[in-house]
């Protein structure tokens, strides 16, 4: 061959390399940073020929107000079930098509039976998340798994909070034997709120900053020796770091249950059907559970893993302290904002009231 046709079989390989990238969809996926298998992502990729691309939050409230924002694009979303309602309010949501869905199957009832209708016609349970403590062992003494380590001066400016109002609230409840819903109560809820404004701000004193987003790594480089963060972001860390330490209060914790949503204006309805059902595969599901350390509610999934990680507590949490948890409840609008008012305060300092 000549030069000049080698140059031309060069040049058209790369053009048909080139057509073929463009062809592959792109799946966008809106989630909370490590929170999928990067294994089981890739294996999706291959399987369905595309590239999936996440992009990450840090709370709800970041998720909802970036859509609100006329944030489009995205096909899968991960909210916490507690702003499904708020969210097909807003006409963020599709509704799904359950055919499309065939390894609902293999859902947990016992989690399932906790979401109400709507909740469960927009969007489908992904990962169960416990809010707790991380902690260094070697560097505090007497560690208490207790809400109010937040109260020991001796920590000062070496802890952080989320920066979530429904943890914080939810906690500050918890420690002080209330539910968060009795916070709401018409009769005593002002007198119960009070209370949490008050205790919440004591914790504020002590601490560095409230954080989502830092926590994991100010842990694990020692900046930091108790954070208040999400099981799986705790997990993670502490299985890599033998310092490190993770605890759920002995007063109880905030749970929550991420679902996995499509976008009302997603690009790629049907790949993110694929992808969901395809994350509920028993196989699939697993390998997600042993790599992000968070408890998919996926009862065929849980009898292909070890019994290792069957019994792993960071995981699958304690049942006495299950029992004494409470799934985050759900606000109306009235109570979201007055719940945000309280939190205002408590971000602020402002001890007035
Ligand atoms: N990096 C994973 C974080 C898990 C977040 N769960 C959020 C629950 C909100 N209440």
């Amino acid at each position: 061959m000549t030069k000049k046709s080698w140059l031309a079989v060069i040049f058209a390989l790369c053009a048909f390399t080139m057509v073929g990238c463009s062809r592959k969809k792109v799946l966008h996926v809106y989630i909370w940073a490590d929170y999928i298998s990067p294994e089981v992502v890739h294996k999706f990729e291959k399987e369905y020929n595309c590239r999936v691309q996440q992009d990450f939050f840090d709370s709800n409230e970041m998720l909802f107000a970036k859509l609100q924002a006329g944030g489009t694009g995205y096909d899968v979303l991960c909210p916490s079930h507690y702003f499904i309602h708020k969210m097909v309010g807003s006409n963020m949501l599709m509704k799904l098509d359950k055919e499309k869905l065939p390894n609902l199957m293999h859902l947990d009832p016992q989690v399932t039976s906790k979401l109400d209708s709507t909740v469960l016609d927009y969007s489908v349970p992904y990962f169960m998340s416990y809010t707790g403590l991380g902690y260094n062992k070697k560097l505090v003494e007497n560690f208490e798994p207790s809400w109010n380590i937040f109260l020991r001066e001796d920590l000062k400016d070496r802890m952080t909070l989320l920066d979530d109002f429904s943890e914080i609230i939810g906690a500050a409840a918890k420690q002080l034997g209330y539910t968060a819903a009795e916070l709401d109560d018409p009769v005593e809820g002002d007198a119960k709120m009070a209370e949490v404004v008050k205790l919440a701000l004591e914790w504020r004193k002590n601490i560095i900053k409230f954080d989502n987003e830092q926590y994991k790594n100010g842990l694990a480089t020692g900046e930091f020796l108790v954070v208040m963060g999400y099981f799986s972001d705790l997990s993670q860390i502490v299985a890599e770091n033998e310092d490190l330490a993770l605890a759920l209060p002995k007063e109880g914790c905030m749970m929550s249950c991420d679902m996995l949503a499509i976008s009302a204006n997603a690009k790629e309805p049907e790949l993110a059907y694929a992808f969901i059902n395809f994350v509920h595969d028993p196989v699939n599901a697993a390998q997600n559970i042993v790599d992000v350390y968070a408890n998919c509610p996926n009862i065929n999934a849980m009898l292909l893993l070890d019994e290792e990680v069957r019994e792993d507590e960071s995981i699958f949490i304690d049942e006495d302290i299950a029992a004494r948890s409470e799934f985050m409840p759900e606000l109306s609008a009235e109570q979201e904002e007055r719940h945000l008012d309280y939190w205002q305060k408590i971000k602020a300092g402002d001890a007035s009231k």
